[in-house]
């Protein structure tokens, strides 16, 4: 029986994944990911975040990017370069050859947390790492420029239009995937990992009614700020935030949870907000550099949602 559920987006949700990986054993936690980053590419289909989590719970992460694998090598990248090809995005020779796999394995029909469960294996990730949904939920960003696709604001635009919203297409019609939906009934708590409300969680939280689904479980929420006196430890929370208006604080990531959580987790620099949120909130270090650090911030949450269960 799975006692917890996280809920995970890129780096910083890998990180902490991995945190919750050293205390609990594969039948005890599963990791629900972020796929509205998803996209094909040159053919290939590609999961980010899944990759991420498979690659970091794998320990072949590669530390210094964020994406991506170590002991990597650039050929098949300068090739296309030669030849003219799009190289915004940078696929890596070894990285390349999962994609190649999902690519196939989706071709022959299976669904992708049917991939993703053969590829972890393969890389020996003993715990589940669930993609919220085997259909496609794009997450769309409409900027000052248009909406533009997420891949194609991350990082072929580098994250540079301005920021109007979000749009989670195909969400409402996706079913989230049946094995978390399984799984919920026995679970003591989830655990919102500290990645970018907008788009690493909101995504999974927008299929069908998800987010109404898991308020009513009757179980402990709790949510880790990715917030960090008044900025964001990666990527582009707090760039989001300006844009949308949204005062750069801890508490409005709090806010924009609103009644899903019963928990929020802040950090020790953000402690004048203990006692000032409409949640329970606990103060601890959330920046994550050592692996004790992960494991800390893991064991902190759990006990969290410990002493919220009624
Ligand atoms: N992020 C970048 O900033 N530049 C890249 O060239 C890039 C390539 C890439 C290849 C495979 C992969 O799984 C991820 C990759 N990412 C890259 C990261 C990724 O697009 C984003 O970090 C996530 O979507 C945000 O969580």
């Amino acid at each position: 029986m799975t006692d917890y559920l996280a809920i995970t987006g890129g780096v910083g949700g890998a990180k902490l994944a991995l945190g919750l990986s050293h205390i609990l054993g594969p039948g005890q936690v599963a990791f629900a990911a972020n796929t509205g980053d998803d996209f094909e590419h040159l053919g290939f289909a590609i999961s980010p975040d899944i990759d991420t989590l498979t690659y970091t719970l794998a320990d072949l992460a590669n530390k210094t990017e964020g994406w991506g694998r170590t002991d990597e090598t650039w050929d098949f990248m300068e090739a296309l370069q030669q030849l003219g090809g799009e190289t915004w995005f940078k696929l890596g020779d070894r990285d390349l050859a999962l994609h190649a796999l999902r690519t196939e394995l989706l071709k022959r029909g299976q669904t992708l947390t049917e991939v993703t469960r053969t590829i972890s294996e393969r890389f020996g990730v003993a715990h589940s790492i669930l993609p919220m949904s085997d259909d496609a939920v794009r997450t769309t960003v409409l900027t000052a420029d248009g909406p533009l696709a997420f891949q194609h604001y991350f990082v072929r635009d580098r994250c540079r239009p301005a920021v109007r919203g979000f749009e989670f297409r195909g969400a409402a019609e996706a079913r989230l995937n049946p094995l978390i939906t399984r799984l919920l009934p026995d679970l003591k708590g989830i655990i919102i990992c500290p990645s970018n409300p907008f788009v690493s969680i909101d995504p999974l939280l927008s299929i069908g009614d998800t987010r109404n689904v898991l308020r009513t479980l009757g179980v402990p929420i709790v949510a880790i700020s990715p917030i960090v006196a008044g900025t964001a430890i990666k990527g582009p929370t707090a760039k989001m935030m300006r844009e949308l208006d949204i005062p750069l604080s801890a508490a409005k990531v709090s806010e924009h949870y609103g009644d899903l959580i019963d928990g929020f987790v802040l950090d020790q620099a953000d402690r004048d907000l203990q006692g000032t949120l409409d949640v329970p909130t606990i103060v601890s270090q959330t920046v994550m550099v050592t692996l004790q650090d992960r494991i800390d911030l893991a064991g902190t949450a759990l006990e969290f949602i410990d002493s919220l269960t009624a």
